[in-house]
C-alpha cells in the first residue's frame, strides 16, 4: 500500500518539484547491492550517431554533453559578462621574504554581500611567471595559514565545532585552523603560486532561495519563478573560479596558461564542473568529490542523488531532483563530466575509508572517461587511491604537485 501511495505521489509530482525520499533512507555500502546499470556512452550522440572524428567531438558531442549537464544536473550559468573591478587590498611578504602575499578584492556589481577576495601567494625571485594552483577554501582565507597579515573573513561561515567560528562568523581563533590542508611553504618551494578564495564569498553555502551571493548579480530568479534548469551553488562557485582566472590572466607574476584547478569534496565537484565549462584551466584535480563529482550516480553507493538533493537543495538545478531514486533515467553520468575536461590532464583522488564518496565509483568513472581522452590522443585521466579518510593531507599535495610537474 505504501508503495502504491508513493507511486501515486510520484505521478502527481511535476518534474523538478523536488519530492525526496526520506532523509533517513538506508545508505548502501554493499557492493553486492549496487544495481546493474548501463552507462551512457560519451562518444555516442543523443540521436545515436557515433562520434568518428575529434572535430565531431568538439563541435557536436562536447557541447551536447555540456548542455545535458546544464539542463539536468548543475543548471545553466548565465552568459552575461559583468564589469568586475579588482582592488589590491594587501601586499606584503611572507615566509621570511620568500613569498609575496597579496589579497585582491574582485568587486562584483549588484552582489549584495561583498567582494570575492583572492589570497595569492607567489614565490619571490622566480625567473618566469609561476604556474599556480587555484583552489577554493571552506572557512575563509585566514583559515589556511596562521598569519595575522591575512584579513579575517567577515562573511557568513558554516559553524564548525572547535574551529573558531561563532554564530556563523570567523573569530581570531579560526586563523590557520585548516592549515593542515594547505602546505603553502611546500607549494612555494616547488615553484608554484597558490591562489585561493573563500567559496562563501561567491555564494554562501545555505539555502536562502538564491537571494545572496552572485545569483542576484546575474539576474537569477528565486522561489517559484525559478526555472528547472537554473544554476545552483555549485554552478556559482565554478563561475567564481573562472572570474579568479580572468584576474590571473592579467597578473604578470603568474602564468595563467598553467593553472591547476583543485577542489576537495563539494569543492571537488565544483572544480570538475569549472574544468568542464572553462577550457582555460590547464589541469584539474578533484579530491574526494563523490556524488555529483567524480562518482558514478548510477551505482547508488554511499551518498545518492536523492540524499544530496535533500540535504543540499541549493547545490544543483531543480530538475536534478527528478532523478531522486531514478539515476538510470539521467541522460548523463559523471564519467562524462570527467570526459568533458579532455584532452587536459585530470587527476581523480579518492580515500579508502571515504565510503560516502564511493572511491570505487570514482575509479569506474575515471576508467569510463578514458576512451574520450584516447580518442583525442591524450593521456587518460588518472585515479589515485590513498589510505585513510575524507580529507586533504600533505601527502595528497605531494601527489598533486608530482602530477602537475609531469603534466603542466
Ligand atoms: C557532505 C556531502 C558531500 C561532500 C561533503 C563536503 O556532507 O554529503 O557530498 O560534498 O559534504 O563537501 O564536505
Amino acid at each position: 500500500m505504501r508503495i502504491v501511495w508513493y507511486l501515486l505521489l510520484l505521478s502527481l509530482c511535476p518534474v523538478g518539484a523536488g519530492l525526496s525520499p526520506a532523509q533517513d533512507d538506508p545508505v548502501n555500502y554493499d557492493e553486492a547491492k549496487v544495481p546493474t546499470y548501463d552507462l551512457p556512452d560519451p562518444l555516442v550522440m543523443e540521436d545515436g550517431t557515433r562520434v568518428e572524428t575529434p572535430d565531431q567531438w568538439y563541435k557536436h558531442r562536447r557541447p551536447e554533453l555540456v548542455r545535458l549537464f546544464e539542463e539536468h544536473v548543475y543548471g545553466r550559468t548565465p552568459k552575461q559578462s559583468l564589469e568586475i573591478r579588482a582592488v589590491v587590498m594587501n601586499e606584503c611578504t611572507a615566509f621570511a621574504g620568500r613569498a609575496l602575499l597579496r589579497e585582491v578584492d574582485l568587486i562584483v556589481p549588484r552582489k549584495p554581500d561583498g567582494p570575492i577576495r583572492l589570497l595569492i601567494y607567489s614565490p619571490v625571485g622566480a625567473q618566469n611567471p609561476s604556474p599556480a594552483f587555484l583552489a577554493l577554501n571552506f572557512m575563509g582565507n585566514h583559515s589556511i595559514q596562521p598569519d595575522t597579515q591575512i584579513k579575517l573573513s567577515t562573511q557568513w561561515i558554516r559553524d564548525r565545532a572547535g574551529h573558531g567560528i561563532e554564530e556563523n562568523r570567523a573569530t581570531e581563533a579560526s586563523r590557520g585552523k585548516l592549515s593542515s590542508r594547505w602546505p603553502v611553504e611546500q607549494i612555494l618551494t616547488r615553484g608554484y603560486a597558490l591562489v585561493t578564495a573563500y567559496y562563501g564569498d561567491i555564494d554562501p553555502d545555505f539555502d536562502d532561495g538564491f537571494a545572496n551571493g552572485v545569483h542576484p548579480a546575474l539576474g537569477s530568479a528565486s522561489g517559484a519563478d525559478r526555472k528547472p534548469n537554473e544554476w545552483g551553488s555549485i554552478g556559482a562557485w565554478a563561475w567564481g573560479l573562472s572570474r579568479a582566472l580572468d584576474f590571473l590572466e592579467g597578473d604578470a607574476l603568474l602564468d595563467a596558461g598553467r593553472v591547476a584547478l583543485l577542489g576537495h569534496s563539494r569543492l571537488g565537484k565544483t572544480a570538475l564542473w569549472a574544468g568542464a565549462t572553462d577550457k582555460r584551466f590547464a589541469l584539474v584535480i578533484s579530491n574526494n568529490s563523490g556524488c555529483g563529482g567524480a562518482a558514478l550516480s548510477r551505482r547508488c553507493f554511499g551518498e545518492t542523488v536523492a540524499r544530496i538533493n535533500h540535504v543540499f537543495p541549493h547545490w544543483f538545478c531543480e530538475r536534478f531532483r527528478a532523478y531522486n531514486g531514478r539515476e538510470s533515467d539521467l541522460p548523463v553520468d559523471q564519467h562524462q563530466l570527467i570526459a568533458l575536461i579532455a584532452p587536459r590532464p585530470v587527476l581523480i583522488c579518492s580515500a579508502e575509508e571515504d565510503h560516502w564518496a564511493d572511491p570505487q565509483g570514482e575509479l569506474l568513472a575515471t576508467r569510463a572517461a578514458a576512451p574520450v581522452f584516447r580518442f583525442l590522443e591524450a593521456a587518460p585521466p588518472v585515479h589515485r587511491l590513498r589510505a585513510g579518510k575524507h580529507d586533504v593531507t600533505a601527502e595528497d599535495w605531494t601527489a598533486y604537485m608530482d602530477f602537475a610537474d609531469r603534466e603542466l
